[in-house]
């Protein structure tokens, strides 16, 4: 069996400072955070940016360049870019740090959808920061937006212009019909890297039989033309993990899937989990891909075609 990627997703726009002192939020704390992240055995870094000063998401191509330039001289990960960004910023704002940064690859969310975060209001009493529960309490009449125009424009910018490759985020098995229609139409080609997305109120919930029939889907799609790597959403976050390992896909962990490292314990870093995720992978007597392994296998462009 081939080896397994670990994909560390270092701190996302789902979570807000006041819920975890360990969510890093700037440029330092991010690099710093990635980097021990793929020294614990990460292959790919899934990176978003925040507003220094506030923790709060942002796009700004400058929060960006705050931690890739480190990350890029002290290790051999691979920098995947989001282009999902947060779901309140306009595509064209989510675009503008990839497009700048030409990454070897980025993610792509496949369709359109309700991303509620409300009720996770409910569990913070104190308030670091004055824009988070409104970003939070909003959520319940926020759309994220993933049209297929918007898909072609991603597909355009980052990969014919730039030759980024992706990280296919599939929330339900609708979006896997949507790739398989990008594929049709010449846009995408295999081996594609499909990340089955759990735990986000809008897309499916933790269900094993959802997994096992988003890999029959995808099975039946695109054959043997495709990984597939998993991320559930907070707590089901290790036993999907370890679900997906046995069934011959890749994991993606970071906190900005899940805070915690166990139940009631919050994670102190990105490591933490990458390494529990590395033992759980070890332990089902399976290897961990290095970064180059990982280029290879997803057929990607290499450092040197970035521009940070
Ligand atoms: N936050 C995850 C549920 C993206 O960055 O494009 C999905 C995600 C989206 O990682
Ligand atoms: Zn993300």
């Amino acid at each position: 069996m081939s080896k397994i990627m670990i994909t560390c997703a270092v701190t996302g726009s789902i979570h807000t400072p006041s819920m975890s002192p360990y969510l890093p939020v700037t440029g330092e704390e991010i690099a710093g955070q990635a980097i021990d992240a793929a020294r614990a055995g990460a292959s790919i870094l899934h990176l978003h940016a925040r507003d220094p000063e506030t923790g709060r998401p942002s796009a700004d191509p400058a929060h960006f360049m705050g931690f890739l330039p480190r990350i890029a001289r002290e290790t051999d990960a691979v920098v995947n870019i989001s282009t999902g960004g947060s779901a309140v910023m306009s595509l064209e704002d989510r675009l503008a740090a990839p497009k700048q940064a030409a990454p070897e690859m980025c993610s792509l969310n496949m369709g359109t959808m309700n991303f509620a975060l409300y009720p996770m209001a409910a569990k913070i009493t104190d308030w670091i920061h004055d824009w988070e529960k409104p970003f939070l309490d909003n959520s319940d009449d926020l759309i994220f937006k993933n049209t297929p125009r918007d898909i072609a424009q991603v597909l355009t910018e980052m990969g014919q212009k730039r030759g980024a490759r992706f990280e296919f985020e599939c929330y339900d098995m609708g979006h896997l019909t949507m790739l398989a229609h990008f594929a049709d139409r010449g846009l995408v080609e295999p081996p594609f890297f499909i990340q089955f997305v759990f735990g986000v109120l809008g897309g499916m919930a933790p269900d094993p039989e959802s997994l096992t029939h988003m890999k029959r889907l995808a099975d039946k799609l695109f054959g043997d033309g495709y990984e597939f790597s998993v991320l559930a959403a907070g707590r089901q976050q290790m036993p999907f993990a370890a679900m997906s390992a046995g069934m011959g896909g890749h994991v993606r962990v970071g906190l900005e899937d899940s805070l915690m490292i166990a139940r009631g314990a919050l994670a102190t870093s990105n490591a933490q989990q990458v390494e529990k995720v590395r033992g759980i992978v070890e332990g089902l007597g399976r290897t961990v891909a290095t970064p180059d392994e990982a280029r290879a296998m997803l057929g990607l462009k290499g450092r040197d075609g970035t521009a940070f």
